[in-house]
């Protein structure tokens, strides 16, 4: 089983995208452990993103992510990062197919709408960085054994 953190970007949250992108990982099968709507203080933005730093876009994604709230979200399944992540859409939206997230909603890569851990050394970067670890809820699916057999 594994676990991935996703994130609506603050473009998500003010077009009033919350509910539609939440419903596709619903849908698809992931189960939600835990959830946050919330504020991103720069020093988090920066600790997220430490990879970029020094990336000519890098300034402007702080800014981006800083500008808004956000919803950080963990979502546990088999395969819970690759599948959350064809959910979305490759990164710059114009290459994403139709009928996921970003290639549904977006037209530019400074506004890709969602953001989803890319390996699983970075889910748990990122999990442990977002939340702590009596934010998971431990709960039953009752549709469990029709989503996974
Ligand atoms: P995130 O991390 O937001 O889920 O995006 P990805 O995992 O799909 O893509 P990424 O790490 O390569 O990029 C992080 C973030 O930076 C923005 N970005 C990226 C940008 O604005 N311009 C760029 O040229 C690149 C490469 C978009 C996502």
């Amino acid at each position: 089983m594994e676990r991935t953190f996703i994130m609506i970007k603050p473009d998500g949250v003010q077009r009033g995208l919350i509910g539609d992108i939440i419903s596709r990982f619903e849908r698809r099968g992931l189960k939600l452990i835990a959830m946050r709507f919330m504020n991103v203080s720069r020093e988090l933005a920066e600790a997220h993103y430490a990879v970029h730093k020094g990336r000519p876009f890098y300034n402007g994604l702080i800014d981006y992510i800083t500008s808004g709230p956000v919803v950080a979200m963990v979502w546990e399944g088999p395969n819970a990062i690759a599948i959350a992540r064809n959910t979305m859409g490759v990164t710059h939206p114009l290459q994403a197919a139709a009928g996921t997230i970003r290639g549904d909603f977006g037209v530019e890569i400074g506004r890709n709408l969602v953001h989803g851990s890319d390996g699983p050394e970075t889910a748990a970067f990122e999990i442990g960085l977002w939340f702590g670890e009596d934010d998971m809820v431990d709960w039953e699916r009752s549709t469990e054994r029709w989503i996974r057999e």
